[in-house]
């Protein structure tokens, strides 16, 4: 870890154009840069949630205006499934405001959920907060590819942010994860607050774990009304694209999600955040909670990326 750690400091802190080409070279190496992991979210279940995280819009200890909803119904997970193929989604991911997941009716209706978006074709994902390991087996069972799971931050800066849970808590749960064969999806936030050290820890912890996660999401914090972080200052966007160059160099195979926050950042930011490497988002309108980029807005965003020899030039 602390060999990592040293080589993300000394990666993050590299001349901006050396930092982006060598990550971009180590990209290219692992990656076909004008592949873009489409994904899509569905929350599940909305608010209420009785941990403490400072960023989160769902958390009952913070009134932020938001409508608590139970656990949706098979119904609306497919229709919203079928919405996600037509959009070109090619993973379907599931989020519930849960501490933790308890066995019972609830738990057995998200297996059958799983089900329904292996079914349609797509990868299945859930978040849903802590898990043990016959809790994992059990989705695995179901047939999920991705359990996502955030460190969030450093482990320094962690206690900062939320006090219900664990550090160790956290890790514990993204054992039995990758113990029951499931794909480890694990990143964080920036904009928090935390310092540029702060975000090469978060970085080289995740990179230390063995094997390293197959997806990062690098979350740009959204600032919400109600809840302890509603003040912070917007991240530089250079310094979204020196995480995410930094991650990539760490995590050669990973694919790393340019995840929430793309709404506050222009289409030339994100361009440059693919170039160091992302090759992941969120498509649709909508979060969890939030707002994300619009469809035909990220339709411009992708093609863009793409060859563009079938648009004449003018003589
Ligand atoms: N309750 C589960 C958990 O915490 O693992 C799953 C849902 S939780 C909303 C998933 C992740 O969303 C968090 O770990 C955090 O990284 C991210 N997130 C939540 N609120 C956010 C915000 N305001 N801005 C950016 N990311 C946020
Ligand atoms: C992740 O890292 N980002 C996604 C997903 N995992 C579940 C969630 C972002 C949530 C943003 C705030 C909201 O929409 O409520
Ligand atoms: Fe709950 Fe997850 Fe939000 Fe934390 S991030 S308050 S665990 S929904």
């Amino acid at each position: 870890m602390n060999q990592i750690l040293i080589q993300a400091k000394e990666a993050y802190q590299k001349p901006f154009f050396d930092l982006i080409y060598e990550a971009h070279g180590i990209h290219r190496r692992y990656h076909d840069p004008a592949d873009i992991q489409k994904c899509t979210l569905l929350s599940i279940k909305t608010g209420g949630c009785p941990e403490d995280c400072s960023y989160c819009p769902q958390s009952a200890h913070y009134d932020t205006g938001l409508t608590k909803e139970n656990l949706v119904s098979l119904d609306q997970v497919r229709e919203s499934v079928k919405n996600a193929k037509l959009h070109g989604a090619q993973r379907f991911c599931m989020g519930a405001a849960w501490r933790s997941v308890k066995d019972g009716p609830d738990f057995d209706r998200v297996l059958e959920m799983v089900k329904l978006v292996k079914e349609e074709g797509l990868e299945a994902c859930v978040t849903l907060g802590m898990l043990n390991s016959s809790q994992a087996k059990r989705l695995k069972e179901a047939g999920l590819d991705a359990y996502n799971h955030n460190l969030d931050t450093s482990r320094e800066y962690y206690e900062k942010i939320i006090h219900t849970r664990t550090y160790d808590d956290r890790l514990n749960t993204l054992k039995s994860v990758r113990e029951a064969g499931i794909t480890v999806c694990s990143g964080g936030i920036i904009g928090m607050g935390e310092t540029a050290e702060d975000r090469c820890a978060l970085l080289a912890e995740l990179a230390s774990l063995d094997p390293q996660p197959e997806s990062v999401p690098i979350n740009l914090l959204v600032p919400v009304e109600g809840t302890p972080l509603q003040e912070s200052l917007p991240v530089d966007s250079m310094d979204l694209v020196r995480t995410i160059a930094v991650a990539r160099i760490l995590m050669p195979r990973s694919r790393v999600r340019l995840s929430a926050g793309r709404i506050s950042l222009n289409q030339d930011a994100q361009l440059l955040a693919f170039f160091a490497g992302a090759n992941s988002i969120w498509l649709g309108e909508k979060l969890l909670t939030r707002s994300n980029p619009a469809p035909n807005e990220d339709m411009k965003l992708l093609s863009s990326l793409s060859s563009q020899a079938d648009q004449p030039l003018l003589q």
